[in-house]
């Protein structure tokens, strides 16, 4: 099984969507392996964010999601990446189709609501930012017969 991370950002906690988020993944039929409420060093928001250092954006975005709590999430499904990935939407929540999370519920570019890995790659270095291994668990949702 594939693992992702996703993150309800700042903008997300502090408007108070974050069950809004943590449905839909249930409801879409995702595990939820990991969770946790963290707030980010600058250092560890540099880390999450490293392959922007260096562009236009990136010291906004180290602010952003340094400015409150995120709520992380290590989600486990089969092509889970990817859902995720469709299930947020596109980057700029404006352009992002209904349906999406990004699409329903934001506005602005740099506060759109979650973040997802976009690679099996970011997934691994990510999920370590926020959890250590046996802060992620094994076990079978219930309607698992009915979701393969
Ligand atoms: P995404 O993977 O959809 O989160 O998008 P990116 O990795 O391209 O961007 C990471 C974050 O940077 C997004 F949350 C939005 C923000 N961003 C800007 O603020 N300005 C830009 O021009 C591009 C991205």
């Amino acid at each position: 099984m594939e693992r992702t991370l996703l993150l309800v950002k700042p903008d997300g906690v502090v408007r108070g969507l974050i069950g809004e988020v943590i449905r839909r993944v249930e409801a879409k039929g995702l595990k939820i392996a990991g969770l946790k409420l963290k707030w980010l060093s600058k250092e560890e928001a540099e880390e999450l964010y490293s392959v922007h250092k260096g562009k236009a954006f990136f010291n906004d975005l180290v602010s952003h999601i340094t400015s409150s709590p995120v709520v992380a999430m290590v989600v486990e499904g089969e092509k889970a990446i990817e859902v995720v990935r469709r299930l947020i939407g596109s980057t700029d929540p404006k352009s992002s189709p209904p349906g999406t999370i990004r699409g329903d519920l934001g506005l602005s570019l740099t506060k759109n609501v979650v973040h997802a890995s976009d690679s099996l790659e970011s997934a691994q270095r990510e999920i370590k930012v926020f959890f250590k291994d046996n802060e992620i668990y094994s076990y079978d949702r219930a309607d698992a017969f009915w979701l393969s």
